[in-house]
């Protein structure tokens, strides 16, 4: 598989940014930010922030190139977390029915509609806090499939133990996605069915595995900056950072205990992925749920600030997303592409 960072020298940098050097490089990547300096990040003046973000965005990718995800919900509602954002947990009433797991050539169907229409990663979301082990013969199932259109694989099944993540990595999965969601400070105001600690216990089981860790949050839950800081400060001072960060606006639902919740100024979001992208140089980071209220422009400064990833499809697993025309237009209108799908496994 082509590594993120492998890429980096082939792509044209501006007359104005040198080259990163591998001595550049090596300095960029830290562990040990501490949340003033990352406070000291978001309170630049907008502009510097997103000069310096989109000088590093640039040393590591291409800017114009954006990959496009497409997000699957292969096993939807009731769920027994009460996590306080989400329209799956079986303690709101959100008009979400609870399903079985999606059977498995309805799923490859899926991928093979979403490859297509020229999405490179597929990306599937269950509810449920952890998945059994019969749950994990079914996903290791689909897994070949996918690889086999040569679409980047991503899961997001809850907790795992140890020899659930190993049966993954075996099957091939690329990437595991488990959000952190926020501060450790904050964690216990949204969700109170399991711990900051068991998010990070099963990172750390998806990375012994050797698969790619997808770890990212929410923004727009009623936290404060402090809060957003720590949660980038929890994610930017992991052993490795997570290949892919998504940073994703809460999207309200009505039912949930955050419906409601005072929204969050959109250049404040765009501060937050100026700073992820500052923090964990060489990570994708995603500008994943809440575009569906966002402005063309608002979504322009996004980019300006390195998220080069989004979802694509007009659901993301039960809330809407931007009509695919819809984002067509926008790329052609900011002369962006979609990157290119990820090489093959030598
Ligand atoms: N049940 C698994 C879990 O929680 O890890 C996987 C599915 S869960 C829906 C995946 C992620 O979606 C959550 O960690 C959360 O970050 C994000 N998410 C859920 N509801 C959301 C919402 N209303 N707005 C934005 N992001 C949301
Ligand atoms: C992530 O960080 N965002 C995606 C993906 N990982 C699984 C999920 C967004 C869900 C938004 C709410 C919904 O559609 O239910
Ligand atoms: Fe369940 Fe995941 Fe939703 Fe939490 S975020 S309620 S664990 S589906």
């Amino acid at each position: 598989m082509r590594r993120m960072t492998d890429t980096s020298d082939a792509i044209a940098s501006p007359a104005t940014t040198p080259p990163a050097t591998a001595g550049d490089e090596a300095d960029e990547l830290r562990h040990d930010w501490n949340r003033d300096e990352i406070a000291a990040l978001f309170e630049l003046p907008f502009n510097e922030l997103l000069f310096r973000a989109q000088v590093v965005h640039r040393r590591h990718f291409d800017p114009n190139k954006v990959q496009l995800s497409r997000l699957l919900s292969i096993k939807t509602g009731g769920c027994p977390e009460d996590c306080a954002y989400c329209p799956q947990s079986a303690e709101y009433e959100t008009g979400v029915e609870a399903g079985k797991l999606m059977p498995v050539e309805a799923t490859l169907d899926a991928a093979r509609r979403a490859e297509a229409v020229g999405a490179s990663r597929f990306c599937m979301g269950a509810a449920w806090r952890e998945p059994k082990d019969k749950d994990i013969d079914d996903v290791v199932e689909v897994l070949a499939g996918i690889k086999a259109l040569g679409m980047e694989t991503c899961m997001t099944l809850g907790m795992l133990t140890e020899a659930q993540a190993g049966r993954l990595a075996e099957a091939g999965l690329d990437y595991y996605n488990h959000n952190i969601d926020t501060s450790p400070e904050y964690y216990g105001e949204i969700i109170t069915t399991r711990t900051y600690r068991d998010r990070l216990d099963t990172l750390e089981r998806v990375r012994g595995a050797g698969m790619k860790v997808c770890c990212g949050g929410i923004v727009g839950m009623g936290e404060t900056r402090a809060d957003r800081v720590g949660m980038l400060a929890t994610l930017a001072n992991l052993p490795v950072h997570p290949e892919s960060v998504p940073i994703n606006l809460l999207m309200q639902v009505e039912g949930t205990p955050l419906f409601g919740a005072d929204e969050l100024d959109v250049l404040e979001f765009v501060r937050t992925i100026a700073a992820a992208r500052i923090l964990m140089p060489r990570s994708v980071v995603r500008l994943s749920a809440g575009r569906e209220h966002m402005s063309d422009e608002a979504q322009a400064l996004c980019f300006l600030a390195g998220a080069n990833s989004i979802f694509v499809g007009d659901t993301l697993l039960t809330t809407r997303n931007p009509e695919a025309e819809h984002d067509m237009r926008l790329f052609e209108r900011l002369g962006l592409e979609a990157m290119d799908p990820p090489a093959a496994e030598d």
